[in-house]
């Protein structure tokens, strides 16, 4: 049993698509152990994106990602961290595979409705930037 962090990203939200990928969550056997809606900050956002400050996209995702409300959440299951990342797809849906969440909902490479940790270590880091260990049950 293992857990990653999920973001479903305000393209998703705006469209109210957080219940079609909650439903996808759960049929897919991962368990929802913490959620909330949030509405990030540019100063959240910026933190959260740490890694890619210099690339070019950097100012117009952070933007992107404080345009309206999200849902966090941590997800716990076998392999979780890369299980979510097969049922997303690639980064851009033009790339990604059929019947992935970002294939069949997503709108271009940024505005890409969902996240997912890339790696353990990411997972641990990104479940701990949103969440205390009392939220999650
Ligand atoms: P992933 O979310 O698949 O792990 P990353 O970590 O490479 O992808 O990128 C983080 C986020 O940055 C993506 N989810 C997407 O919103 C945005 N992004 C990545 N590549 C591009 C791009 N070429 N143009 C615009 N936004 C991008």
């Amino acid at each position: 049993m293992s857990r990653t962090f999920a973001i479903i990203k305000p393209d998703a939200v705006e469209r109210s698509l957080a219940g079609r990928i909650i439903s996808r969550i759960e049929s897919e056997g991962l368990r929802i152990v913490a959620l909330k809606r949030i509405y990030m900050t540019r100063k959240q956002a910026e933190g959260f994106y740490a890694e890619h400050r210099e690339r070019p996209f950097f100012g117009s995702l952070t933007d992107y990602m404080c345009s309206g409300p999200c849902y966090v959440a941590v997800l716990e299951g076998d392999n979780a961290q890369p299980r979510w990342r097969e049922i997303m797809g690639a980064t851009n849906p033009a790339d990604a595979d059929k019947g992935t969440i970002r294939k069949e909902l997503a709108v271009d490479p940024e505005k890409n409705s969902v996240h997912g940790s890339d790696s353990e270590d990411s997972a641990s880091r990104e479940i701990s930037y949103f969440f205390a260990d009392i939220e999650i049950a």
